[in-house]
C-alpha cells in the first residue's frame, strides 16, 4: 500500500472514531451570544448540591448566569415566622460564587408560594398594613442582607400586573394597595445597595401589561427609587405572544430607561389550553394533549426551531437593551412544562434536549455569528 495511502485512511479512521466519541457540537451556548448578553438557566437544589451532576456539569459547561428556580421563594426560604431555611440557597449561592457566574436571585415578594403564615394573623385574618410593612421589611432585609454583595440582582416582585394593566388583587395589594411595590424596592435596596433591582412578569406582550409596567418604572424612578430592569418572563408557545407585540414590549421597557432580561424563556411544543404562567390555571389530562410522548416530529421540530430562533433574532437585534436571556430549566426534562398546565406530559422547551445536547437553533446561530459549522 502506498504511503499516502495509509496516512489518509488512517487519518479518516481517526475522524470517525473522533466524531462517534464528541459530542456534535463543542461550543458552549453562552459561548454562542459571546458578550452580547449572559446566558442563564434556573438551577434546582439537586443541581446545587450535586445530586444531579450530570445537570450539574451542563450548567458549568454551557451558562455563565444562574437564578434559583425554586429555593429562595418565601415559602420555602422563610416558612415559618421565626425561621428560615437557608441552606438550600447557601448551596446554590455557593455554587455560582464557586463557578465564578452571575447569580440571580428569585423572587423576594410574590403572591405565590407565599409562606401561609406571611399574610395573615393567628385567626387567619389578613394582617394590618403597619404589620405587614414590618413582615416585608424584615423578609427583605433578612434574604437580600444575607446574600449581599454576592447577588447581582433581585426580582423584587414577581406578577403584580394582570393582563389588562389592573393591579392583580392580591393579598399585598388588597392589604397594602399599589404602595406595596415602591415598599419592596425600598427595603430591598437598603438590604443591599449595590444590588440591582427587578420587576418580572409573564405576558408582557399584552398591551395592558405593557403599558402599566412602563408608568410603573417611571413612578418609582420619579420617587428616587432603585429599579435597573424589567424581566420579560417569556413562557411562550408556538403561537402565542404575537412576536411584533413583543418587541414592542421589549423596546418600550428598555425606553423607560432600564435594561431588559429575558427571564424564564421556555417554549412549549404541546397543544396549550392556557396561556401565561399562572401555575394554579392547570388542566385535566388525556391523551390528546400528549401527542409527542417518544420524540417531536421532524415537522414539529423544525418548527419549535424555527420559532426559537425568531426569539433569538428579536434578542439579537435589541441586543443593546437586554442584558441577560435565562431559560427556564437547564434541560427539557427538568422542565416544569412537563407538568403545567397539564400533569404528566413530556414537553420540549428548552435549549438542551434531553440528553443536555443543543438543540438545531443554536447550531444554527453559532453558524451564523461565529462562522462555527459545529
Ligand atoms: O418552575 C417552578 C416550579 O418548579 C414551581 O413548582 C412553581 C411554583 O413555585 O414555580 C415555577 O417557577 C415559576 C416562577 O417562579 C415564576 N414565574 C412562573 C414560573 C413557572 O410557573
Amino acid at each position: 500500500m502506498k504511503p499516502n495511502l495509509l496516512l489518509s485512511l488512517l487519518t479518516a479512521g481517526c475522524i470517525i472514531s473522533a466524531c462517534a466519541s464528541q459530542p456534535p457540537n463543542e461550543t458552549a451556548v453562552k459561548d454562542i451570544f459571546g458578550d452580547r448578553f449572559t446566558i442563564g438557566t434556573a438551577v434546582t437544589v439537586n443541581q446545587t448540591n450535586g445530586d444531579d451532576p450530570i445537570g450539574q456539569q451542563a450548567i458549568i459547561r454551557h451558562f455563565n448566569s444562574i437564578v434559583a428556580e425554586n429555593c429562595m421563594k418565601c415559602e420555602k426560604i422563610h416558612p415559618e415566622k421565626d425561621s428560615y431555611n437557608w441552606q438550600p440557597a447557601d448551596e446554590f449561592v455557593e455554587f455560582g460564587v464557586k463557578n465564578n457566574m452571575e447569580i440571580i436571585g428569585h423572587c423576594l415578594i410574590w403572591h405565590s408560594q407565599c409562606a401561609p403564615w406571611f399574610l395573615v394573623n393567628e385567626k387567619g385574618d389578613y394582617v394590618s398594613a403597619d404589620t405587614l410593612r414590618q413582615r416585608m421589611k424584615d423578609h427583605i432585609y433578612a434574604v437580600a442582607g444575607r446574600y449581599k454583595g454576592k447577588i447581582k440582582g433581585w426580582d423584587v416582585v414577581n406578577e403584580a400586573i394582570m393582563e389588562d394593566g389592573s393591579y392583580r388583587k392580591s393579598p399585598f395589594y388588597e392589604i397594602l394597595g399599589e404602595e406595596f411595590i415602591p415598599l419592596a424596592f425600598q427595603y430591598a435596596h437598603e438590604a443591599d445597595p449595590d444590588a440591582e433591582l427587578y420587576l418580572n412578569d409573564y405576558s408582557m406582550a399584552e398591551k395592558g401589561k405593557r403599558e402599566t409596567y412602563v408608568r410603573l418604572i417611571k413612578q418609582l424612578k420619579e420617587r428616587g427609587l432603585r429599579i435597573d430592569g424589567i424581566g420579560m418572563q417569556s413562557h411562550v408557545g408556538l403561537d402565542y405572544p404575537d412576536l411584533t407585540e413583543y418587541e414592542k414590549s421589549l423596546k418600550a421597557f428598555a425606553a423607560a430607561g432600564v435594561n431588559v432580561m429575558v427571564t424564564e424563556l421556555d417554549l412549549t411544543a404541546l397543544p396549550a389550553p392556557v396561556g401565561g404562567a399562572n401555575i394554579s390555571d392547570t388542566a385535566e389530562y388525556n391523551d390528546s394533549l400528549n401527542p409527542y410522548k417518544d420524540g417531536l416530529p421532524v415537522d414539529m421540530d423544525a418548527k419549535w426551531n424555527s420559532r426559537m430562533k425568531s426569539l433569538m433574532d428579536i434578542y439579537l437585534r435589541n441586543a443593546d437593551a437586554i442584558t441577560r436571556v435565562t431559560a427556564w430549566g437547564v434541560c427539557d426534562g427538568d422542565s416544569w412544562r412537563n407538568g403545567w398546565p397539564v400533569p404528566g406530559r413530556t414537553d420540549y422547551p428548552l435549549f438542551l434536549d434531553r440528553n443536555h445536547e443543543m438543540k438545531p437553533f443554536l447550531i444554527e446561530l453559532d453558524k451564523e455569528l461565529n462562522n462555527n459549522e459545529g
